[in-house]
Parts: structure tokens; C-alpha cells; sequence
């Protein structure tokens, strides 16, 4: 057995995570990080694209952006389209703000090689994580290379997804969890084809939601809404691109096709729980909270949640525990701010899913493009959108 300690156990080392190492490396905490997947494993998934002007100036701060200046593409807008008219959103125009397009496969890179540097101590492939004792002496017990371990720490944080552990070990009746499933889920793909665009295109459509976004100036990533139930088998290569092509198309305007490298479906919910702390045990990212991609603010969300929890973890061990006794309320507030506006989002721009019948399903999709039109004429609304967009200030 394999006994330590250590200030702050992680469990999870996805983006929040390794960010949150890298926030206490920089403020002099000590901690370890216990993941339960491969180092491959957690490099390779694909998911968010977009970071809020907030996020950059996170990880920035920290010395994490150099990658993200070098490779990301600065996007100063987006845009917004209905039955083949499309209009811009100029965010730099309407808040001075812009957002940048940097896969979470990067972030997640760089946070990597952050650590590799430091010299910081990121257990892969741990087995069991079992964290205990929240309202006591915290501990996590896992097994390790064939060893079992247990890691004695003043503040246990999970950072560990949706489908975490950390947040099983709250009392069920002090956790309640709000949620909306959503009757519609997005099937997506990447492509090796340059985009067909210089900044994102959201598009609602009769047959459904569709987007264009991109990874780098020769990789596209593109999405289309699908039902929840629906099975990537039936979506050859072919039938997505005319999908694309029939949901996207504006006058004058092509979608450049090219070989598709991947493809998956993901559903969509929203999901919140009512506290993120819980004696000793803390909570951020993914692990507190999930929105639908829409808004494009589940990862932003994670920085959020650990520029926040870092700092006031780096106070409680300087002797002052005031920012952490606050931080569960001051994170969630923020969290339902942005919960609003990805279910905002979402809603705009996805028609209702097959099951709605046929009266329904017209006033729904009529009432949706007259919210489109609506914010296409008002700068009101499109200053709205540019403003939680590009991120709302954490704080
Ligand atoms: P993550 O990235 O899920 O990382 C959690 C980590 O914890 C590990 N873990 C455990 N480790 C030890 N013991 C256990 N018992 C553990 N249980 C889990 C996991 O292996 C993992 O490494 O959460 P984090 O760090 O909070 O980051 C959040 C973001 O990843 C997430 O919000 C976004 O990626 C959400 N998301 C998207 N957001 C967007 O803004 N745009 C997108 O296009 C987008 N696509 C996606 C997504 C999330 C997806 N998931 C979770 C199903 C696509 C997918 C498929
Ligand atoms: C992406 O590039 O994967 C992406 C961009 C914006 C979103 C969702 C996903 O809202």
C-alpha cells in the first residue's frame, strides 16, 4: 500500500482538472491528479471547439495560451440563418469582444505538456478511485500499476465528468439535480476539407438545426440535429453532406465537401446540481453541470469553475476561507446565467423532434424563425448574444 498526501486530490484530469493543477502549481498548492482513463484515452476525444474571450484571458494568464495564439483562429462574430438567409453577428462591433477557435484536444494537449513540465504528479489509468470521509479526514483510495494507493488530502475536488464519482459520495438528500432532456440530439463530424467559411454558421431549417465550425484552416467540423434515438449506421457519408448541403444552403454560397475522418451522435441535456460543495469535497466542470453544445459553454464553463475554485482554494491555504465557503454559490449563479443562455440558444435554433404532432411542430418552428428574424433586425438582441457569447466575467 501506497500511502501520501497531499493538499488537493483531483479526480479527473480532463481540461478542469489539469487546469486546476496548473492554477495551484502557479499559486504554490500542492496536489496530485487520479485519472481513471489512459493518457490516449482522455488526448483523444473529440468535443468543444470555441473559447470565450474569458477562457483566453485565463489561460493566458497563466502562461497556458502561447499554443492558442500560434494555431487558434480569432472569430470577432458569428453567424446566425433561417431558410437560406444568413446575417452576421460583429461581436467586436456590438461588445469589443471576440472568441477563439481552439479544439479542446489542444487545450487538453498543452495542459499535458504544462505538467509534463512542472514535473507534476497525473496518475492515469487508476482503478477503483474511491473517495471518502467528505465531512471528515478526506481520503482517495485507488489502485495503481497493480498497487493500491491512498492519498490523504485537505480538500478532495472532482473533476470528473458527468458521470463522476465525487459527486455519488454527497448525501442524496442534500443533492438535487434540475434538468431538461432535450428531444433532439447532434450528429457530428470532422472532415478534411478547409472550411467553407471564415466564422461559424448556425443554421434552422425546416429538416432541422445545422452548424459550421471548424478545427483549422484545412479541418471542418460540422453538425446537423438528428433525433436522440437515432443510429450513426444509418448516416452514410452521402447523407449527411446532402443534409449539410440542404440545411446550410444560402444563395451563391457552396459547402465544400471532403473525406469524413469521424463521426458520432451526441444527446443533449441540460443538468444542474444544487450544491458543488459538500464538507470537504468540491465540484467543477462537467461533474457539476451540463448544457447542450448550442451555446458553446461547456468547457468555457469548466475554466470558469476552476479559475474560481483555484483561487480560493490558493486563499484557504494562505488562511483565508472566506472565497472558498463562497464558492458553490458564486459558481452556480454564474452556471445558471449561462444555463439560460445555451437552453436560449438551443431552443432558437432546433426544430421539435418528430414525436411533436404536425400543429405543434408548425407554431413551434413559425415561433422560432420570428425569434431568428426578431434578433436579425434588433442590435438589442444581437448585443445580448455577443455579450454572453463571447463570456460572461468570472468573478
Ligand atoms: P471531462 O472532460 O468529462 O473530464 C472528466 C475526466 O474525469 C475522468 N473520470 C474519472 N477519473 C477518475 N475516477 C473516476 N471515477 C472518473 N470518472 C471520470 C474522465 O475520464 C475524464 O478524463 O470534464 P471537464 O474536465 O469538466 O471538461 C468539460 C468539457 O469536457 C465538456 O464540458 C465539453 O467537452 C462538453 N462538450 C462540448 N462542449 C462544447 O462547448 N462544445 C462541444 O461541441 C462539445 N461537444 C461535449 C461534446 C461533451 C461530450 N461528452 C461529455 C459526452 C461532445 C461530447 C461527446
Ligand atoms: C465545435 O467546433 O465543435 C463547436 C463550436 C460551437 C458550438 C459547438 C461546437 O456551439
Amino acid at each position: 500500500m501506497q500511502r501520501t498526501r497531499t493538499q488537493v486530490a483531483i479526480i479527473g484530469a480532463g481540461p478542469a482538472g489539469l487546469l486546476l493543477g496548473a492554477i495551484l502549481a502557479d499559486r504554490g498548492v500542492g496536489f496530485v491528479v487520479i485519472e481513471h482513463r489512459s493518457r490516449e484515452h482522455v488526448l483523444g476525444r473529440i468535443r468543444a471547439g470555441v473559447l470565450e474571450q474569458s477562457s483566453v484571458d485565463v489561460l493566458e494568464s497563466l502562461g497556458l495560451a502561447a499554443g492558442l495564439h500560434a494555431e487558434g483562429l480569432v472569430h470577432g462574430g458569428i453567424f446566425l440563418q433561417h431558410e437560406g438567409e444568413r446575417f452576421h453577428v460583429d461581436f467586436e462591433a456590438l461588445v469589443g469582444r471576440t472568441v477563439t477557435v481552439y479544439g479542446q484536444q489542444r487545450v487538453q494537449a498543452d495542459l499535458m505538456a504544462a505538467h509534463d513540465a512542472l514535473g507534476s504528479t497525473v496518475l492515469y489509468d487508476a482503478a477503483d478511485v474511491d473517495p471518502a470521509d467528505p465531512e471528515g479526514e478526506p481520503v482517495v483510495r485507488f489502485v495503481h500499476e497493480g498497487e493500491p494507493h491512498e492519498v490523504r488530502a485537505d480538500f478532495v475536488v472532482g473533476t470528473d465528468g458527468f458521470h463522476g464519482v465525487t459527486k455519488t459520495r454527497f448525501p442524496a438528500t442534500l443533492v438535487r439535480t434540475a434538468e431538461r432532456a432535450y428531444d433532439a440530439a447532434w450528429l457530428g463530424i470532422l472532415a478534411d476539407v478547409p472550411p467553407s467559411t471564415d466564422e461559424l454558421i448556425y443554421a434552422l431549417h425546416p429538416d432541422g438545426f445545422a452548424m459550421h465550425s471548424m478545427r483549422s484552416p484545412s479541418v471542418s467540423r460540422l453538425y446537423v440535429q438528428v433525433d436522440p434515438d437515432e443510429r450513426i449506421e444509418d448516416w452514410s457519408d452521402d447523407r449527411i453532406w446532402e443534409a449539410l448541403d440542404t440545411r446550410l444552403a444560402t444563395p451563391g454560397w457552396t459547402l465544400q465537401h471532403g473525406p469524413i475522418t469521424e463521426k458520432s451522435i451526441t444527446r443533449m441535456r441540460s443538468s444542474v446540481v444544487s450544491t458543488l460543495a459538500h464538507g470537504r469535497f468540491l465540484l467543477a466542470g462537467d461533474a457539476g453541470h451540463i448544457v447542450p453544445p448550442t451555446g458553446a459553454k461547456g468547457l468555457n464553463s469548466a475554466i470558469a469553475d476552476v479559475a474560481m475554485l483555484g483561487a480560493a482554494l490558493a486563499e484557504q491555504s494562505a488562511g483565508d476561507d472566506a472565497a472558498l465557503r463562497s464558492y458553490s454559490d458564486r459558481a452556480l449563479e454564474r452556471q445558471w446565467k449561462v444555463q439560460q443562455f445555451s437552453e436560449y440558444m438551443t431552443d432558437l435554433l432546433h426544430v421539435p423532434g418528430s414525436a411533436v404532432p404536425d400543429d405543434e411542430r408548425e407554431f413551434r418552428y413559425r415561433s422560432r424563425l420570428g425569434r431568428l428574424r426578431y434578433v436579425g433586425g434588433s442590435r438589442y438582441a444581437q448585443q445580448s448574444i455577443a455579450e454572453q457569447y463571447t463570456g460572461l466575467v468570472i468573478r
